[in-house]
């Protein structure tokens, strides 16, 4: 008997090693461990063996099953691995080829496309692109842009706060990012500053997430007409042609002084008229277009990061901002910015 047990024994052990799926161990499992398995049978039978043999055959036939149950287990795992990996690499799906039929790749959004066209005029006068949270710190989005607590000026733009923090909010403007980057940048300091603002605002030229474009120049000696020689460089570049730039005096609670400018209508250029008595849709016959804000950074505002080297008496510079949809409407003749953000393709597809 014992024996016998031990001929069982390799046969299984054989037959596992030799076992080239799990289906197949699934089947000596059955035929060497199952109910009617021939080891079962004689463990079920050890009661009607005479006295002396019952404990060797008994210990024997237990171990061998316990061998033959830790063998499988073992085999089980290996052919399960291998499975899967091979399954995996038959089933494997390239992403990158193109589908079938194939489909347009699409393009970028317009507003990622003026954003970028600004971007690089911008670097090209030797501005660095940053960008920041969106969420903001009540110290980052006023405070330390001239808006002290309480200030009607805060009034100015309808804010989304968060709600278990009344010091926190959704940034109005890209400017907290400027004073992040006077934080860590000592003077001079040359950078523009694209990205998404939200403000409580929506109809037709209005939408609660838009998106600006600021830019800040901050060093010795920097003045106005330095303003005025970068806008026109940026604009020309955007609205193409020679445009012209004026300013026009303004209030903003971080500049001082501070401006609205307007760019020459790139339609009329400038002459307010298309054809001899026929007014210019674009500019309304006015031969400008307003386009953003600006102005000579608040002294109040440098004193918020003086001892990261910005002395108001030593350095000075101007700072200005624009919304990215209005740039995008006025160049491409879209009535209404709601339309950039309803994703409709038929729309965006336009804007190749
Ligand atoms: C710092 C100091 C000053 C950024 C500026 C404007 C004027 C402005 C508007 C244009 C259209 C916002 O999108 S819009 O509604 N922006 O008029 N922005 S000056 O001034 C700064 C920024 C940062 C540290």
């Amino acid at each position: 008997m014992l024996k016998r047990i031990e001929q069982i024994k390799s046969e299984a052990e054989g037959a596992i090693a030799a076992a080239g799926s799990t289906a197949e161990l699934e089947e000596l499992r059955v035929r060497f461990l199952g109910r009617k398995a021939e080891l079962t049978m004689l463990l079920r039978g050890i009661a009607d063996l005479p006295q002396e043999e019952r404990g060797k055959v008994g210990s024997a036939a237990n171990r061998v099953r316990q061998q033959l149950e830790l063998k499988l287990e073992e085999c089980a795992a290996e052919l399960e691995a291998s499975e899967i990996s091979v399954s995996l690499a038959e089933g494997q799906v390239d992403v990158t080829l193109p589908g079938s039929p194939t489909h347009p790749a699409g393009h970028l959004h317009l507003i990622t496309r003026t954003t970028r066209q600004i971007e690089d005029v911008m670097i090209g006068l030797g501005y660095r692109v940053i960008e920041g949270p969106e969420v903001e710190h009540d110290y980052y989005n006023f405070t330390a842009l001239n808006h002290p607590p309480g200030h009607p000026a805060r009034m100015l733009q309808d804010t989304f706060y968060v709600q278990s923090d009344p010091e926190v909010l959704l940034r109005t403007h890209t400017s907290p990012v400027q004073i992040r980057a006077m934080e860590t940048q000592a003077p001079p300091i040359f950078v523009v500053v694209p990205g998404k603002v939200y403000r409580r605002d929506s109809d037709a030229t209005h939408s609660p997430m838009f998106h600006q474009v600021e830019g800040l120049a901050i060093g010795e000696g920097i003045t106005l007409a330095d303003l005025q020689g970068t806008l026109v460089e940026m604009l020309g570049a955007i609205f193409g042609g020679s445009r012209q730039v004026r300013m026009r005096p303004h209030f903003f609670p971080f500049t001082e002084p501070s401006v609205e400018f307007d760019v020459s209508c790139f339609l009329c250029d400038g002459s307010g008229q298309l054809a001899v008595g026929e007014r210019c849709n674009l500019c309304k016959g006015i031969g400008w277009i307003e386009v953003g804000g600006a102005g000579m950074v608040d002294p109040n505002v440098l004193g918020f990061v003086e001892a990261n080297g910005y002395d108001p008496e030593k350095v000075q510079g101007f700072a200005f901002g624009m919304g990215v949809e209005r740039i995008a409407m006025l160049r491409h003749g879209v009535p209404d910015l709601r339309r950039f953000f309803d994703n409709d393709v038929r729309v965006l597809g336009q804007f190749l």
